[in-house]
């Protein structure tokens, strides 16, 4: 089934559950499972607000297609990214060895983890497709720890309902509600197609999230920060994306 037509099909359950009366009240059911977006109402009318609600009413473990060794794309396209920097290249040159990811907010225990701790980790191994909102697409082998079980190392406190993300780049920050910070297929990936996660690609360190598109994928991550509002985060909007006029959730 295409993207749309199961977007279009969850949102249209959503209604249906709701009743005859339409609309307003699966947006009031949206909102007494405290399902809206953080960017509702800047960019989106109530039936694109819906599509996140109704994903996670009746698609919650939903699983990201998986491809076969056999699909993997053989040229994949890395986004370009604006100029890394000195320091950056610094951290390169030295083997990204003292590369650090700083796990804090609404945790037991803040933790700052070396790049070598986080290889260190337990894998998973998942063939997935990056999508970019644009149109393209590549197939391609991660792995890396789960982000669950880092999660698992800092104590996360029962409100918490959300993790931002950092990246080395301060423009691009993110965020994922628990399902997908606690979903089997959400990584922290270290590795891509066999080798080392390549720069271009993100490395030495990207929030893979295959249930969302490309540009959730965030590369060179430095900092999670587990909270139970995202109103205190930017503008307010849970990530830097729909400042720029993309939907927070962008589940596919
Ligand atoms: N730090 C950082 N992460 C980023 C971006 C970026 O410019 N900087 N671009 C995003 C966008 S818009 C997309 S579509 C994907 C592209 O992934 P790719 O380079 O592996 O194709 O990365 C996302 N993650
Ligand atoms: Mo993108």
């Amino acid at each position: 089934m295409s993207k749309i037509s199961r977007r279009k099909l969850l949102t249209t359950g959503l209604l249906a559950t709701a009743g005859a009366t339409g609309l307003g009240a699966a947006a009031k059911l949206a909102e007494r499972y405290g399902l809206i977006p953080p960017d509702a109402g800047v960019l989106y009318g109530t039936g694109e607000t819906l599509s996140y609600a109704a994903q996670r009413l009746f698609a919650r473990h939903s699983l990201a297609p998986e491809f076969a060794r056999s699909q993997i794309s053989k040229d994949p396209f890395a986004n370009p990214v604006s100029p890394l920097g000195a320091e950056f290249q610094h951290l390169q040159e030295g083997g990204f060895a003292d590369w650090r990811l700083a796990v804090d907010g609404m945790v037991a225990k803040p933790v700052s983890f070396l790049l070598a701790e986080i290889k260190s980790f337990p894998r998973s191994t998942q063939i997935t497709m990056n999508g970019c909102e644009e149109g393209w697409s590549y197939i391609a082998e991660w792995s890396g720890p789960r982000l669950a079980h880092i999660l698992s190392l800092v104590g996360v406190l029962p409100q918490v309902r959300y993790v931002v993300y950092r990246s080395f780049q301060p423009d691009w920050w993110d965020s994922i509600d628990m399902a997908d910070a606690l979903h089997p297929q959400t990584l922290l990936a270290v590795a891509m197609n066999g080798s080392e996660l390549p720069v271009p690609f993100g490395g030495p360190l990207r929030l893979r999230v295959p249930r969302q598109l490309g540009y959730k994928n965030v590369k060179y991550i430095t900092q999670l920060t587990l909270t139970d509002n995202l109103k205190k985060f930017g503008k307010g909007l849970g990530s830097a994306s729909p400042e720029g006029g993309y939907a927070w959730y962008a589940g596919i």
